[in-house]
């Protein structure tokens, strides 16, 4: 029996290279790996840097899908089914939108993988496979087995990932994870973390979690258990950490340089309007975000632009509040009316969609607003969102925010990482805008 994993990619612009920062090791693939029954042959298409042999000789096709890969994902079906392969789709859009994925496959696997991944194997070999299978919100491995992307890691990013927990205990309306993990966090063993941990090539990691502080009796014993791997490692975290001085300080000394905290907006109103406003009860927020700093860790910055009290003026006040903080790196993006999210219903109903399944429709290109905002057009959002990530990246901001970055932490693997990423986001402004989803992927120029 031979099984053909494939990550489908978001689409490229004509000619041009897959967008750098997007590369980064697939880890849903080495999970899925390591969970498949060890008789079973397997391969590993990753459609971001090489092309897919549609008629390899295989049993079973396993594609996993996110909303913005959901058409080339359907492309991809299509052509295996097509040539007689059976091929199973799962993944956050499928778990969203399981009528929809239902329809262009033999079988969908919503939520997470554990046992039924041995279940689907079984039937399919006893010729009996169903059209659905339900995992659970689980985090059922001890280690992902990378081995099956080992010749193709010199193409993505040197940054090792690794998965910590998932979910998150808050439930902002417009989150895919609150949705998935209906407002509950759970976190794989301590011993298995670091276990993995050792196992990985590179001395940069990335903790794939939602929101690490969600349990912190856990996120402690991690800490002083990676401290004694001497790495440098990055997250998702809350705001709340802050609050925290010894947790704060533990997880400094353990190596953490940098954390991705998703401000969101700036805006009171906006904040509630998004089910956030607990953000703002955690005390003055310039005073927190001080404290992060002071403890010698910087912050990627996240924002999200498109809610009710958004306009220019808030574009120029959140670039301000970025300016007083010098953070490590930010991002601007619009507001994303993710499949039955609570914020994509609530448009739906009050007749504000553009599209209904902009993942789906034709001509769709990144960076395209798929609702009606209230005080600007659709097309005021996309470039404003466009004017104030480039006056955030002028290379004069780039080179005053890397001496601060250096006053901050003294770590030489960081501040490198601060260069990179900056410069690279530089350059990736005008480059992500306008990536026609699910184009340009078969017989193009496909190195990364
Ligand atoms: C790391 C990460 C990235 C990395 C890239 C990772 C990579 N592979 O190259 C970076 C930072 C580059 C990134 C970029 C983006 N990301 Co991202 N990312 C993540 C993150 C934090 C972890 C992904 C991961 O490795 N998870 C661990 C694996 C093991 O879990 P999993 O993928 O869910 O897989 C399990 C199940 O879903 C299931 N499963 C999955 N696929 C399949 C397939 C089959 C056949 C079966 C049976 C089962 C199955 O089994 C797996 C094991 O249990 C997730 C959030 C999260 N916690 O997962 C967001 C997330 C996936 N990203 C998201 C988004 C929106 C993006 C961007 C569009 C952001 C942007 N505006 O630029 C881009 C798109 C990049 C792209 N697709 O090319 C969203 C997707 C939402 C959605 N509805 O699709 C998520 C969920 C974050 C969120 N809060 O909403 N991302
Ligand atoms: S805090 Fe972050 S991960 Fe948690 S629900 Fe809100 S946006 Fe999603």
């Amino acid at each position: 029996m031979k099984v053909t994993f494939i990550l489908p990619a978001i689409g490229r612009k004509k000619g041009e290279k897959y967008l750098k920062s997007w590369l980064m090791e697939p880890l849903t693939i080495a999970v899925m790996n390591t969970l498949l029954p060890e008789d079973v042959e397997r391969e590993f298409y990753d459609d971001r840097i090489e092309s897919i042999n549609y008629d390899t000789d295989t049993d079973l096709v396993l594609i996993t899908v996110e909303t913005y890969t959901a058409k080339r994902a359907y492309h991809i079906a299509k052509e295996f089914r097509s040539r007689g392969k059976k091929v199973v789709l799962g993944g956050y859009h499928v778990t969203l939108m399981p009528d929809e994925a239902a329809g262009h496959c033999d079988a969908i696997m919503i939520n997470n993988c554990g046992d039924n991944m041995r279940e689907l194997i079984g039937d399919l070999k006893d010729g009996c496979l169903k059209e659905r299978y339900a995992g659970t919100p689980c985090i059922d491995y001890k280690m992902a087995d990378r081995s099956i992307y080992a010749d193709k890691q010199k193409k993505y990013l040197p940054v090792s990932l690794v998965e910590t927990g998932r979910g998150c205990y808050h439930n902002c309306e417009f989150c895919s994870i609150a949705k998935y993990y209906g407002s509950r966090y759970i976190h794989r063993e301590v011993k298995d973390i670091i276990a993995e941990m050792k196992a990985c090539r590179h001395k940069l990691f990335f903790l794939v979690d939602d929101s690490i502080f969600s349990d912190k009796a856990f996120a402690r014993e991690l800490f002083i258990e990676i401290k004694k791997l001497k790495v440098t490692w990055t997250t998702q975290i809350t705001l709340d950490i802050a609050r925290d001085d010894e947790t704060l300080k533990l997880m400094r000394d353990s190596g953490c340089s940098m954390v991705l905290i998703g401000f969101e907006s700036i805006n009171q109103d906006n904040l509630k309007q998004m089910n956030k406003e607990w953000t703002q009860r955690l005390g003055e927020r310039d005073d927190l975000i001080e404290r992060i700093h002071a403890a010698g860790i910087s912050i990627y910055a996240s924002f999200v632009f498109g809610f009710d009290e958004d306009n220019e003026e808030s574009f120029r006040r959140t670039l301000e509040f970025t300016r007083k903080h010098e953070f490590f790196v930010i991002a601007f993006n619009h507001l994303l009316t993710f499949p039955n999210t609570d914020i994509y219903n609530g448009f739906k109903e009050e007749g504000r969609l553009i599209c209904d399944k902009w993942w789906l429709q034709e001509g769709y290109t990144f960076g395209t607003i798929s609702f009606v905002p209230r005080q600007v057009t659709a097309e005021e959002l996309r470039a404003l969102c466009r004017k104030y990530k480039k006056k955030f990246f002028k290379f004069g901001s780039i080179i005053k925010r890397g001496i601060v970055c250096f006053k901050r932490t003294k770590n030489p693997l960081i501040n490198f990482a601060y260069w990179f990423i900056n410069i690279l986001f530089h350059f990736e402004v005008d480059k992500r805008i306008g990536i026609p989803v699910g184009e340009n992927l078969d017989g193009e120029p496909v190195s990364g």
